[in-house]
């Protein structure tokens, strides 16, 4: 494979790829084909992503949505959905809303879905995105499966699966990796190391010096990033999308980062991480960077700035109002969105509950 990116970097030792720096440098001469304009445009859709972020927790805190998982400072992580092809797969967990937004999944939706509403997840196949799966390490198990049928069918495609690097841990992911090694499955295993797994911190779930070294274990090829940086991210899909498309697959690359909000709408981070601690983080902000550099090429300005946030801001605000005015779902969605035909004890339920309802009982 005439790589770019993969095999220049030595994961085992922490080398890891980083095209933008966090004062807004390029390196030219890594800089992977991502024209000004359509950074810029980018850009812009990760300052909505954030702001819709931000708005969701509001809303949980309200009351008006169920536990929300926020993706605070992995927007470039959650970038790389923009480099799938409408051939591609994407396979997500819980923390990549705002991958399944950069896909085009409308926010109204993805807010409908954290309302409890199977709805805001039941997207069309045409759309090639896999419903958010909760279970920690399903997700690369579902997409190598998802990438082999595409292998054997012929299409020249890939499947990309999110996970975390609390996953990493789970035999799952194990399995997973070396089935795709061994049958060479157009796979794209994404994790997005964002430090901690709920409160357990990254150098407790490895002694590792990373995670994209465990690639070489597997026969396959491994890339570490600075997944703050969204060139590097851009770099490291397209190159590992087209080879899989080619062939060449899988691919693992891991994305660095890290989570500044709680785990969940749920959780209290100050019980495991210290406010400075964070702060520290702050000033590798992947969109800060984004603005820096957009701004030294005079393709950005504070009116910019503050134009884009308003967008986001009535976006949202737009999204919520749709999501709220959608009627309630019929109890009878259980049975909807989870299986194409069921077995004889789910039809019985099935029938049992279509019959409650219709003699008039509320919520069983
Ligand atoms: C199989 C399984 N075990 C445990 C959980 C509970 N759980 C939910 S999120 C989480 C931590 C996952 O951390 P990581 O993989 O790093 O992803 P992150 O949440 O940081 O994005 C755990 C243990 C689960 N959902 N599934």
């Amino acid at each position: 494979m005439n790589s770019r990116y993969f095999g220049r970097f030595d994961p085992s030792r922490a080398e890891k790829l980083q095209i933008l720096d966090h004062e807004g440098r390029l390196n030219e001469e890594l800089r992977p084909d991502l024209p000004d304009d359509r950074v810029r445009k980018l850009y812009e859709r990760m300052v909505v992503m954030r702001v819709a972020d931000q708005t969701a927790l509001t809303l949980q805190r309200e009351g008006r949505l169920g536990t929300y998982a926020p993706f605070y400072g992995q927007e470039a992580c959650q970038a790389s959905s923009a480099f799938l092809g409408p051939q591609d797969w994407l396979v997500p967990s819980y923390r990549e809303t705002g991958a399944l937004f950069m896909r085009g999944v409308p926010l109204s939706l993805l807010y409908r879905y954290w309302m409890g509403d199977e709805r805001g997840m039941s997207l069309p196949d045409s759309t090639r995105i896999l419903p958010v799966e909760i279970v920690v390490g399903a997700q690369p198990l579902h997409a190598v499966g998802l990438s082999w049928s595409l292998k054997l069918k012929g299409e020249k495609a890939a499947a990309v699966a999110y996970f975390g690097d609390g996953a990493s841990s789970q035999g799952d992911v194990h399995e997973a990796m070396n089935f795709a090694g061994v049958f060479k499955t157009p796979t794209v295993f994404v994790c997005e190391n964002n430090q901690f797994a709920i409160s357990l911190p990254r150098k407790q779930q490895t002694a590792a010096e990373s995670i994209a070294q465990r690639a070489a274990g597997y026969g396959f090829a491994g890339l570490l990033i600075d997944g703050n940086d969204l060139f590097a991210v851009a770099g490291a899909m397209v190159e590992a999308l087209e080879a899989c498309r080619g062939g060449g697959g899988p691919f693992l690359i891991e994305m660095l980062t890290y989570r500044y909000g709680p785990h969940t709408s749920s959780d209290d981070p100050t019980k495991y991480r210290t406010a400075e601690e964070v702060e520290s983080q702050k000033p590798f902000d992947p969109l800060l960077r984004l603005r820096r550099y957009l701004e030294s090429k005079g393709l950005w300005t504070d009116a910019d700035e503050a134009a884009a946030l308003e967008a986001g801001r009535l976006e949202a605000e737009r999204a919520i109002t749709a999501a709220e005015a959608m009627a309630p779902p019929s109890p009878m969605d259980i049975f909807s969105h989870t299986r194409k035909s069921a077995p004889a004890y789910v039809e019985r339920q099935k029938a049992e509950l279509a019959d409650h309802l219709q003699r008039g009982g509320g919520h069983a």
